[in-house]
């Protein structure tokens, strides 16, 4: 088949999923058409099948905000007509569900046909499509878009409460890891060597933003290092990060914490660290987490929308209620330090995302879903 990816191409779970999908869909033999701004983060430079195709948005004195939608748009409608693709599949619903419909009927105008595949991931329906600027947009363009997937339970439950939605179907399709890459047997322990000094590593991933309540992160960390030697390492950059820092600072551990800034390749570290924390506001399903809990890295985090689908409570990890910094605390402290509890955990951490968030398992269930929706 011929798809056509549309995604956020920076930092962001939404970004890295459909890149990874992408990539696994031509390793397949699929013909692969990334429609972006800029090329995503986790696509390496060249891969047979894979083709890049950047969105130009110009520039006017008249635009203080050039509209990237349309211009996205444009682009869809060039892409498909000179490659002929069957489907645009867009990931996140704003504005490239939108975009992707306009495409669509400027196409259907001509004669030609192309189906418009849209995968919810959180904030586009939990937080962003909800604002009155954009809720009637995203309803539309949802309802019009020919498949609409959801990658959690959780998800599809928020999309129909928030949407109505009445008459589509949305399906669940999970987020997926490549068990080869987030594997901890692969890698040196290159954490030991220069940060730990053979304390425990507690961990976060993510873009920082207000959602990922950073500063608790930083606050359950100061509670643990008081009964276990550790260290934690911060990856990843974004408005919150200062206030994180401070944090640090004001709880008297920076020395103890190690913010390293946006890093592409996250699997060597993820199989470095002990312990990975995720106390979100919202987290439509968590892909750090399934990350970590791959790379045999047990989850403790907060109960929040889809988390609760990926971390198995008492197994895999340790959930609790959103901003109960000491109940984390507590949770983490418990986990840390009973190694053979912690030995557990991380195996059936490493097994059960296998057993349920592997990569071409999810990636046939697109495939269907692509086969259906061009029949
Ligand atoms: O929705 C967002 O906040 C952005 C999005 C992203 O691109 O990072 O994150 C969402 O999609 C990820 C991939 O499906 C999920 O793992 C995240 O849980 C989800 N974020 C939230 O729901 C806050």
């Amino acid at each position: 088949m011929k798809i056509g990816i549309t995604c956020y191409p920076t930092y962001g779970g939404s970004g890295a999923v459909a890149t990874e999908l992408g990539i696994a869909l031509a390793a397949k033999g699929h013909e692969v058409h990334f429609i972006t701004y800029k090329q995503p983060f986790r696509l390496p430079s060249f891969l047979p099948r894979i083709y890049f195709h950047e969105v130009d948005v110009g520039r006017y004195p008249l635009f203080e905000y050039p509209p990237y939608d349309l211009a996205l748009a444009v682009r869809m409608h060039e892409v498909v007509k000179s490659h002929e693709l069957d489907l645009l599949h867009v990931h996140y619903a704003i504005p490239h569900a939108t975009s992707a419909w306009i495409a669509r009927e400027m196409l259907r105008e001509a004669g030609s046909d192309v189906k418009v595949i849209t995968t919810l991931h959180g904030t586009d329906i939990t937080i962003v499509g909800q604002d009155r600027s954009f809720h009637p947009i995203t309803k539309f363009s949802i309802e019009k878009s020919d498949r609409i997937t959801a990658v959690s339970q959780y998800l599809r439950q928020q999309t129909f409460k928030a949407f109505g939605c009445a008459g589509c179907q949305v399906e669940v399709i999970y987020n997926f890891i490549d068990p080869d890459t987030y594997n901890r047997s692969k890698y040196p322990q290159l954490l030991s060597e220069q940060l730990n000094g053979g304390r425990r590593v507690l961990m976060h991933v993510s873009n920082f933003r207000p959602v990922k309540r950073v500063r608790d992160i930083v606050r359950i960390y100061a509670r643990v290092q008081e009964a276990v030697p550790s260290v934690l390492v911060m990856v990843g950059d974004g408005p919150d990060r200062v206030e994180a820092e401070a944090e640090a600072q004001m709880l008297g551990v920076e020395r103890t914490v190690h913010f390293l800034g946006k890093i592409d390749v996250v699997a060597p570290l993820l199989a470095g660290a002990d312990l990975f924390l995720l106390p979100s506001q919202s987290e439509s399903f968590g892909l750090s987490a399934l990350e970590a809990l791959a790379s045999g890295t047990p989850v403790v985090g907060s109960k929040a929308g889809g988390l609760v689908e990926v971390v198995k409570e008492g197994v895999t990890g340790a959930l609790c209620e959103i901003g109960d910094v000491d109940a984390m605390a507590r949770a983490s402290v418990e986990i840390l330090s009973d190694r053979e509890r912690w030995q557990a955990m991380s195996r059936d951490a490493a097994a059960d995302a296998r057993a349920r968030f592997s990569r071409d398992d999810i990636v046939r269930q697109y495939e269907a879903l692509y086969e259906d929706a061009v029949r």
